[in-house]
This record gives structure tokens, C-alpha cells and sequence, in this order.
């Protein structure tokens, strides 16, 4: 059985042939790329949420109450909820405190959740897009809501962000995040802000300075091209007319919404406005758009890698021992260098 991938047992929902082919695929594994390939056509149905924040904000808290929430009979349709921890320290994965283990047993006993926490800074050249290739085996696999915890830190978090459909980021009062969130421009891929720990006697100073800093920088005017293609890339993207964005459509307000997620307070808040974001995205075309913008994203890195391991394959290794030399040597530019090398 050793490298296989059961599909149909992923796609059945057993969770035992799901945890093995997300394994493969975290691995990226022959195996893996296989039940990728495989899975692709029954992905795309998901609502995809990102969740980010500094470390203690109460991220993990807050997944957990958020499922919970959704996961309670009286919650509307049934939804199937799978949360993908990229934090190493996750309570998911049992590194936690008794207390918050102890508060997440219900979630963690219930057939309709599967909670996943990467082992890894991924094999796939980068965590983001270890954890795409993760979603989209959920995604497959049916699950309707899909809740990814990042650390909200460095770009490969803010590329997870841009992986979601909808990013919540978790503040938490009295950690001079509120600065720290504007430097890292993590307002501007907040699409709903959460105030957690709003037992805290800050909390109120937290809101006002969120919601004054967001008023500023109204995030809500940046438009999903432009977050999308925030980072340099280092090559042109393939062009699609697909990927036009619609340039009528209405701007999204991010609230900004107070938790204690320690005591479920706030909680149907937060879920209300991830359930209204999807609705909105819906509503608007840009669903789609953020789809064809990531498939756009993907195809493009795996030409540039293409490209370059045959370029690779090809190239004299005697030659480019001799441009290295130039370059160390001062008589060639990098930007020379490669051109040098690229010419036949
Ligand atoms: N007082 C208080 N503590 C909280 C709240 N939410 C989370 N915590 C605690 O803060 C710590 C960090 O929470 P956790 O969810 O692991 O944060 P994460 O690192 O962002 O995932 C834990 O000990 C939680 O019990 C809250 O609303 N109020
Ligand atoms: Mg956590």
C-alpha cells in the first residue's frame, strides 16, 4: 500500500484514505501529484477562509468556536468544516495547553471536521504552496468551509492570504499590533478584522485604533487585481481574458468585530460576516475572478519551473563556470550574466 492514494475512498469522505493522500501530497510524492491530477476536477467547490494574526492573538480559538458554531444542528444546512493549521504550535495538533485541548474535544470527535496541521515548511518550493495543494485535496474530498490558520508574519502569509476567498485577521489588544498590522499591510488583506480577547481592558483602544487605521488606508478600495498581484512577480503572467475584473462591482467594507473566543462570545458575528463575504463574492463575479486569477498564478509558476529545469537540462556546465568567473572577476553584470547564458 506504501505510495498509493485511494481517490475514490477520498472522495467517499474516508477520512483514513484522506489523511494518506494529503500525506503523499505534503510530500509531493509521485503518488501525491498523481491523486492531485486526479482530484482537480472535483476542487473549486470550497469556501475557502484564511485566518491569520500575530502568535497568542487567538487564531486557533477562534477556528475552533467558528466550527463549533457551524457544526451545531441549529446552524442552518450542514456544512462539513476542515481546518488546516500551518502553525507548528497549533492546540490542533495536541502542543497546546490542557485548557484549550480540553475546549477542543467536540470538534476534534465530530465526523463532519477533519483537521489537518502541516508537519512541514512544505516540499512543493513553499509553504503557500504546500497548503494550496492541501485545500484543494479537501476541497475535493467536499468539505464546504475550509479554515486555514496562518502565522501573519512574513509573504508566504500574506500568499496564503490571497489563496483564501476570505481572510479574517485576529488582533488581539495591548500587543502594539495595531502598529505592526499596518506596517506588515496585513489591513489590507483583512476582509473582516477581529478584536479577540475583548475581555482585555484595551480592547476598546484596539478597536478604535483598527478601525481608524482601516478608515485611512480603506482597504476596501484596493481591488482584487491589485491584491492579487501585490507581489512582484518575476515574470509577466500569461494574460486571459478571463481574468478581467469587473470594474463596476461594489467595494467590500471589512467589519471589525469583537471576540472572547476563550468563552464563544462574538463568534456568530464572525461566522455571519465569512458566511456574507462569500455571498458577496458570489454576488459580485469576483468568486470567479480570484479563481481564474489563481489558476493563472499556478500555471504561470509551473511554466517558469518548466522552463527552467530544461533550460537547465540543456545549458554547458562549462559555460556557466565561465560567466561565474566574469561576474566574480567584475567584467559581467549579473543582469549580463543571464542574458550571456540564455543566448545559445
Ligand atoms: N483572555 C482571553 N484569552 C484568550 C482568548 N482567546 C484565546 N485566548 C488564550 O490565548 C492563548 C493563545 O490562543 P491561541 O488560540 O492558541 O492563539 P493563536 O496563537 O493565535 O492561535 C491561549 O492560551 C488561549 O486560551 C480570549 O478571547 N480571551
Ligand atoms: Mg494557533
Amino acid at each position: 500500500m506504501r505510495g498509493t492514494v485511494d481517490v475514490q475512498g477520498v472522495l467517499a469522505g474516508e477520512r483514513r484514505a484522506l489523511a494518506r493522500a494529503l500525506t503523499e501530497v505534503e510530500n509531493d510524492s509521485p503518488a501525491g501529484r498523481d491523486a492531485l491530477d486526479a482530484l482537480f476536477r472535483y476542487s473549486g467547490q470550497a469556501h475557502l477562509v484564511g485566518v491569520t494574526g500575530s502568535p497568542g492573538a487567538g487564531k486557533s480559538s477562534l477556528v475552533n468556536q467558528m466550527t463549533r458554531l457551524i457544526r451545531n444542528p441549529s446552524h442552518g444546512e450542514s456544512k462539513k468544516v476542515a481546518i488546516v493549521a500551518v502553525d507548528p504550535s497549533s492546540p490542533f495538533t495536541g502542543g497546546a495547553i490542557l485548557g484549550d485541548r480540553i475546549r477542543m474535544r467536540d470538534i476534534v470527535n465530530d465526523d463532519g471536521v477533519f483537521i489537518r496541521s502541516m508537519a512541514s515548511r512544505g516540499h512543493l518550493g513553499g509553504i503557500a504552496r504546500t497548503t494550496s495543494a492541501l485545500v484543494r485535496v479537501l476541497d475535493a474530498a467536499g468539505f464546504d468551509l475550509i479554515l486555514i490558520e496562518t502565522v501573519g508574519a512574513g509573504q508566504s502569509e500574506v500568499d496564503i492570504a490571497r489563496l483564501a476567498h476570505t481572510t479574517v485577521v485576529v488582533e488581539a489588544p495591548g500587543m502594539g499590533d495595531d502598529i505592526q498590522a499596518i506596517k506588515a499591510g496585513i489591513l489590507e488583506i483583512a476582509d473582516i478584522l477581529v478584536v479577540n480577547k475583548a475581555d482585555h481592558p484595551l480592547a476598546d483602544n484596539t478597536m478604535r485604533a483598527l478601525s481608524a487605521s482601516l478608515e485611512f488606508s480603506r482597504p476596501g478600495q484596493v481591488s482584487s487585481i491589485e491584491r492579487f498581484h501585490h507581489r512582484e512577480l518575476a515574470f509577466e503572467p500569461v494574460k486571459s481574458e478571463m481574468i478581467k475584473e469587473n470594474d463596476r462591482h461594489e467595494h467590500w467594507i471589512p467589519p471589525v468585530l469583537k471576540t472572547v473566543s476563550t468563552e464563544g462570545v462574538g463568534i456568530e458575528e464572525v461566522v455571519a460576516s465569512v458566511e456574507n463575504h462569500g455571498k458577496f463574492l458570489r454576488d459580485q463575479g469576483q468568486w470567479q475572478f480570484r479563481d481564474a486569477a489563481r489558476l493563472q498564478e499556478e500555471l504561470n509558476e509551473l511554466l517558469i519551473a518548466a522552463f527552467a529545469s530544461e533550460w537547465r537540462r540543456k545549458v554547458d556546465q562549462s559555460k556557466i563556470e565561465s560567466v561565474l568567473k566574469e561576474m566574480l572577476e567584475r567584467k559581467l553584470s549579473p543582469q549580463n550574466a543571464a542574458i550571456k547564458l540564455l543566448s545559445p
